[in-house]
């Protein structure tokens, strides 16, 4: 036998993460034991500060976290300070930021039937308290960001919950959060994250336009946003670019959790770009390069709310880790390629896609020009105008081509 050609070189694209990408991960993700409601946990439990290091050391900028991933539900005093404390330490080793804090209104028993919105009025008022003495917390960490997840905020039968007077406690409780903010002189807003369902059957707020509309009437609506989490939006059906399309034209966009899901099904919280790669694609493509002048339409945390799947151990812990930032990259990378490829700014035009950016009445053209011209409908020609194709499959193939690395 001859010597075998080396044939069989490992091409991996260098990609690292850098401070500059604000890659985030929540303490409950890596630090998630694995146990779900078939089976035990498989992992033993994360030490927090060893999260701090391990995260810092993959290239993340910031950690999040519930209050009770950090200081168990029910601790003392003492116990907490102390927990908190080790915490910040390993913060100023590792220079990682907490840049976002939300509050843990799900596990206990108590919030079975929901925190903000539970039918027991004294949970609802245990439930504020908890969520203030956090935000309390978020300022002193300096957290810009505190993001709300109604998970219990639901019901499984339609005769169990008031929808409309479960709305009006919402508003209730999200109205006192942000005036005790506003007294405090916290500069800290507020991002609702939407879900359709688990672990309720169905959730309040369940999809990103649940949510907004919800903001709007809020008593300090200027300091409320979303927090869609990709994964969240598929569960539902719904287009997650489309969904972060519409945040951010309403300048709600305040945080993003990635991940990755395979359509309606339970919350798979996969690593991004695992489940929908398509998707993923354009998300990055609009977060990265959707802004003015083709810059980002986005500069908050890119946070990764995933879970390293059940038959990992912890090498598969920190490896899930990574290739969410790797994936983050690479889609940008793509989509970089796929924005500066002249044939692809050759199909834009021809699909008429800039032409959407250019106002249907002409400057200083008034609703009573429209009317009286002839050309726009009398005289107009739907049957030539509606005979041209768009072309959008020849463009959604070259998407696809430089997602794949083949369109050289
Ligand atoms: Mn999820």
């Amino acid at each position: 036998m001859g010597s075998t050609p080396s044939c069989f070189v490992e091409v991996i694209v260098p990609v690292q993460p850098t401070l500059e990408d604000k890659f985030s991960f929540g303490l409950w993700t890596v630090g998630w034991q694995a146990r779900d409601p078939f089976g035990d946990a498989t992992r033993a439990p994360l030490d927090p500060v060893e999260a701090v290091h391990r995260l810092a050391g993959l290239g993340a900028w910031g950690i999040t976290f519930h209050d009770d991933d950090l200081v168990p539900f029910g601790a003392d005093a003492h116990t907490r300070d102390g927990l908190i404390a080790r915490f910040r330490k390993a913060l100023g080793e590792t220079g990682l930021t907490v840049p976002m804090i939300t509050t843990n209104l799900f596990t206990h028993p108590v919030f079975k039937d929901g925190g903000f919105t539970s039918n027991d009025r004294t949970v609802r008022r245990y439930a504020l308290r908890k969520a203030i003495r956090n935000l309390d917390l978020a300022a002193e960490l300096g957290a810009e960001t505190f993001v709300l997840w109604g998970g219990r905020e639901g019901s499984e039968y339609d005769a169990a919950k008031d929808v409309r007077a479960a709305l009006d406690r919402y508003r209730e409780g999200l109205d006192l959060l942000a005036r005790y903010s506003t007294d405090q002189g916290y500069r800290i807003r507020f991002a609702i994250e939407p879900k359709p369902n688990e672990p309720r059957g169905d959730i309040l707020l369940p999809t990103v336009g649940h949510a907004l509309a919800f903001i709007g009437g809020l008593e300090h609506s200027a300091l409320f946003g979303v927090n869609p989490e990709v994964g969240h939006e598929q569960m539902s059906n719904l287009n997650v670019t489309h969904g972060i399309a519409q945040a951010l034209w309403h300048g709600k966009l305040f945080h993003i959790d990635l991940n990755g899901q395979h359509g309606p099904k339970f919350d798979q919280d996969l690593v991004f770009g695992h489940g929908d790669l398509l998707s993923a694609f354009s998300l990055v493509d609009l977060l990265e390069f959707g802004g003015p002048g083709g810059g980002p339409a986005y500069g908050g945390p890119r946070h990764f709310d995933y879970k390293p799947s059940r038959t990992e151990d912890y090498t598969g812990v920190w490896d899930s880790g990574a290739a969410n930032m790797r994936m983050y990259l690479l889609l940008k990378e793509r989509a970089a390629a796929f924005r500066a490829d002249p044939r692809v700014q050759e199909a834009l035009a021809a699909s008429k896609v800039p032409e959407l950016s250019v106002p249907t009445l002409a400057p200083g053209e008034t609703l009573a020009d429209l009317l009286a011209d002839t050309t726009s409908f009398e005289d107009f020609d739907a049957d030539a105008a509606g005979a041209p194709g768009y072309g959008f499959v020849r463009l959604h193939q070259l998407a696809i081509e430089h997602v794949l690395g083949a369109a050289g």
